[in-house]
Parts: C-alpha cells; structure tokens; sequence
C-alpha cells in the first residue's frame, strides 16, 4: 500500500503520516506543494504509483480542487483515488473537489478513526479497480487471439475474410488441375448505411445476419462457401460452377431476400432490403493469380450499383 500526502504545512504531513503509520497503512510519501508532487509522480515508474493520495486544499502553488482535477485529466493518473483534505468546511469546496473528481473528502483536525477509514475504503477501491483493469484487459487478449485463431466472422457466423482467401487459395489451385470453372459472387446490400441510421445499428447487425442466412439458403452444393468480405459484404466461392451457373444462383438469393421481405424503411429502390451482386467465372490456368476473379466479381457489383441496385451484373 502506497500513499501520497500532499500538504504543504510539514506538521500536517507528519501528522498524517505517523498516524497511518501507527495504524499499519505502510508507507507515505509526501510532497509541499503540487508541482513537487507532479514531479514526484511523473518520475515514479507505472507499478509503484501510489494508492491513495491525500490531498491538501488550500496550498501556496494550487487549489487542491484544480489539483485534482488536472491530476484526474490524467490517464495515468485518473484511477487514483484522491481524498480532500481541508480545514474548509464549506460546501462550495465540497462540492468543487467532488466535481474535480475527488473520491472522498476529510476535514481538519482529522480524527485517526476516520482517516483511518476513509483511506482503508479508498484503499480497497483502488484495488478493486485494479483488478477489473486486470480482468479486462485479459478478456481483450483472449478475445483477440480467439478472433486470430478463428476461422468464423463473430458476428454472423459465416466465414471471415482470412477462411476466404485460403479456401479461394485452395478451390483455385483445384479447378487449375481439373480445368474446372469456377465463380464469385460479390454481394453487397442496398442503402446500409440508412438502414442503420433508421433503425440502429443493432438491427442492422440482424439483418446482416438474417442476409447471409438467406444467402446460404440459395445454396444448392455443400463446396458452396459464403464469407464475409467486409461490412456489409459478402463473396460466395462456387466451385464447378460457370458463369451461367453463377448468375442463377445469384437469382436464387434475391428471390430468399424477397421472400424473406425484410422491411427496408429508407431504400429508394424497394419496400424490403435487397442486395446488389456482381458475378464473375473462369476456368483457372495453371500458374494464374485468382486475383482479377475478385476484382472482376467486384467490378461487376460496382456496375450494378450504378445500374439502379437490387441487380444482378456479370
Ligand atoms: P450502397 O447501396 O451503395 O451499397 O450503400 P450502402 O449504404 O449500403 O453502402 P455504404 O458503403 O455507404 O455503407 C455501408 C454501411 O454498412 C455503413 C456501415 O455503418 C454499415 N456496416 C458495416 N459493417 C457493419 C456491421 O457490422 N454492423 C452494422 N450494423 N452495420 C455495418
Ligand atoms: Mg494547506
Ligand atoms: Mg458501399
Ligand atoms: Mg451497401
Ligand atoms: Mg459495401
């Protein structure tokens, strides 16, 4: 337990410190005035910050209130508990070193029991603070390595874009051998970005999910693969599968998204939310980049933005 007294009459520190001392708090470091304590803290390394300061109000370089405002405008500084000091009691100064941010406040003389127990209770705030960080902090590692390891776009379950590119890497080299087609249907959703603003992003996270359910639903083979290419976007990997083949599909998932009939409240084009799709096919050449298939799949969904929407382009 670290504590750090600032005061800047020395009888005042003293006394603050041998009580706590006597009374098993550990050890106080203490400085006169607030630049010396900003000094002593900005040379003080992370881990051995203190736990609790006590904080003067009324000292020749500051107002303990500024004091612990600007100390509290400080990310690293912000989670210490700051308890007021004050021979004041008057409640603009309670209230100002409240709204600084002050977690606890003490009136001079102070009596043993009671610092005692407002620094016990700051104490076990810092620590409890302290541990959620930790907790936090783990959970934000954890979740990130279980999104690196993962193969699955978290919210709708389809794969993400890294699967994409290592399955497209795959089926590619596959139909290259068997000189097989192979297409891409990029598929985008009409007006999102008003469909969000309308109703919220947490529908717009359904319907995200409900579009790609729909699409896998269009599906007729199991190599049929559907990823989340970015926001709103997927691309489906049909293997075996031409251009005729392709843009029939692509049919069949604008008839799942109208019979699904999601109500669109802000689309210039339909009364339910529609996707646009740009589809492309080849039959790979050995030693061919898979490259220009995704730029042309993505080509053809840009023409048919600009074609009206809900249209199906290759
Ligand atoms: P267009 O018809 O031209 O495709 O217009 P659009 O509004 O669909 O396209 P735009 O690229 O302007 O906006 C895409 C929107 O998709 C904006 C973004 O907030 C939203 N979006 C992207 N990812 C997510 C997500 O995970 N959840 C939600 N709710 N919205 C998302
Ligand atoms: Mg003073
Ligand atoms: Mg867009
Ligand atoms: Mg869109
Ligand atoms: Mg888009």
């Amino acid at each position: 337990m670290r504590l750090l007294i600032i005061d800047d009459s020395e009888t005042s520190r003293l006394l603050l410190k041998t009580v706590l001392h006597a009374e098993g708090f550990g050890g106080a470091e203490d400085a006169e005035g607030f630049a010396a304590a900003l000094a002593l803290l900005d040379r003080t390394p992370e881990q051995e910050l203190p736990d609790v300061i006590l904080m003067d109000l009324e000292m020749p370089d500051a107002n303990g209130i500024d004091a612990t405002r600007q100390l509290k405008s400080k990310p690293r500084y912000t989670d210490i508990p700051v308890i007021m000091v004050t021979a004041s009691d008057r409640l603009e100064d309670l209230e100002g070193a409240f709204a600084a941010g002050a977690n606890d406040y003490i009136t001079k003389p102070v009596h043993r029991v009671e610092l005692c127990a407002r620094v016990g209770s700051a104490q076990r705030l810092k620590q409890e603070m302290d541990q959620r960080k930790i907790r936090e902090l783990e959970l934000e590692r954890m979740t990130r390595e279980l999104e690196a390891l993962s193969s699955l776009d978290g919210l709708t379950g389809v794969a993400n874009r890294r699967h994409f590119d290592s399955t497209l890497a795959q089926e590619w080299q596959r139909c290259a051998r068997d000189q097989a087609p192979l297409s891409l249907l990029m598929i985008d959703i009409d007006f999102f970005k008003r469909y969000n603003d309308a109703l919220g992003h947490l529908e717009g996270d359904k319907c995200l999910k409900a579009v790609a359910h729909a699409i896998q639903n269009a599906f007729r083979r199991p190599a049929d693969f559907l990823a989340r290419f970015g926001g709103e976007e997927f691309i489906a990997l049909l293997p075996d599968t031409d251009m005729e083949g392709g843009c029939r599909l692509a049919r069949a998932i604008q008839n799942q998204l109208a019979t699904l009939a999601m109500p669109h409240p802000d689309s210039s084009i339909s009364d339910h939310v529609t996707v646009s799709i740009g589809v492309a096919a080849t039959v790979p050449l050995p030693g061919a980049e898979s490259s220009p298939l995704v730029a042309a799949s993505d080509k053809a969904l840009y023409k048919a933005k600009k074609a009206g929407r809900d249209q199906i382009i290759n």
